[in-house]
């Protein structure tokens, strides 16, 4: 299989001290967060620590398979970012490793929470709400503000949505419509909703840039990547659905056995800090960082404003609940002809 590994490397950029004290001098990084973020990201660590970074950026539900598939023999050192359930699935299954991190003192509540729900194989470094985004120039009257909304017929092929099991952010409304309306119903409204999609996306986010540029009218997507769009210029709305919606506590792991596991250590670590969580917001990402100490962007959506669901993570993030539901999908929407 080929891979296409980002070489972030240390020869180009200054090096600091605390580099010279690991003796593993690569990391290799699965990244699911944006790719401008990875990037800012990996930079900022070669910068600090001296150790070139080999990223690959895919999403949630692909890392996932992919380090199921690597399973033995494992290429990955870290999993950062992507939203928690692969995350806690992973935990489950021992593909990842236990790792109680001195920084977990500096961190949010529930950032800790799923620490301990993960037996401390995997931890919250970000939050952020689940919604949609609507190109304004393209619904100028009754803009949809509820999920509801999605199911009407003027919304005819003009909603994208990503695949759940490649997308964590879809996931997440698969989980979300199923916690607040109970499953069969949650499966009934995608049925419907079928109907207004044009294309389910590989990646959570590509939604929001089709309609940031009016190939779609929606994108189902998290707010702050609509709030993203929203920032470089483009026509988008962010809604939070009236109805309520569940949130994604995006997380970071450690994989078992990967080949670099002290320079593994020195970016969890690392990526825990106050200022490496602020590292987000410059490469225009607005989520809520887990480290108590770090700024929240301004952009980012306000979670105390917005009716969150008790997201149960536990359940959601289990690898019986999450392969059914994706299983159930497979079969009850993403076999439906178009
Ligand atoms: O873009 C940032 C973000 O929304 O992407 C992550 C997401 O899981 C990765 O995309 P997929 O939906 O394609 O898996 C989120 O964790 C994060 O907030």
């Amino acid at each position: 299989m080929t891979r296409r590994f980002t070489l972030i490397g240390a020869t180009a950029l200054a090096l600091l001290p605390m580099g010279a004290f690991a003796q593993d001098k690569e990391l290799v990084l699965y990244c699911s967060v944006d790719e401008e973020w990875c990037r800012a990201q990996s930079e900022a660590f070669v910068r600090e620590t001296g150790i070139n970074v080999l990223m690959t950026r895919k999403s949630s539900g692909e890392t996932f398979a992919q380090i199921k598939a690597e399973e033995g023999q494992p290429r990955g050192d870290v999993w950062w970012g992507g939203t928690g359930d692969p995350h806690l699935q992973a935990a489950q299954e021992g593909l990842t490793e236990e790792y109680r991190s001195a920084m977990l003192s500096e961190l949010q509540p529930w950032a800790v929470a799923q620490a301990e729900t993960s037996g401390y194989k995997t931890v919250g470094i970000y939050a952020g709400a689940l919604g949609f985004g609507y190109n304004s120039t393209m619904v100028t009257e009754n803009p949809p503000a509820c999920w509801n909304d999605l199911l009407d017929a003027r919304f005819a092929d003009d909603i994208q949505v990503a695949n759940p099991n490649s997308s964590g952010t879809s996931y997440t409304m698969l989980a979300t419509m199923v916690q607040l309306m109970g499953e069969d119903e949650a499966f009934a409204y995608l049925a419907k909703l079928h109907a207004n999609i044009n294309q389910y996306t590989k990646s959570g986010s590509a939604p929001i840039r089709a309609a940031a540029t009016g190939e779609s009218a929606v994108g189902i997507v998290f707010m702050h990547d609509a709030v993203t769009q929203a920032t470089t210029g483009a026509p988008i709305v962010t809604v939070a659905p009236c109805e309520g919606t569940g949130y994604e506590v995006g997380s970071m792991s450690l994989i078992k056995g990967g080949p670099n596991p002290e320079a593994a250590k020195i970016w969890y670590d690392w990526a825990l800090s106050a200022s490496a969580q602020e590292i987000g917001a410059t490469a225009k990402s607005f989520q809520v960082p887990s480290n108590g100490s770090a700024a929240t962007p301004p952009e980012a959506p306000k979670l105390a404003d917005i009716k969150l669901i008790d997201y149960d993570f536990a359940k959601y993030g289990s690898s019986e609940v999450r392969a059914a539901l994706l299983a159930r999908w497979d079969a009850e929407i993403g076999a439906l002809p178009k």
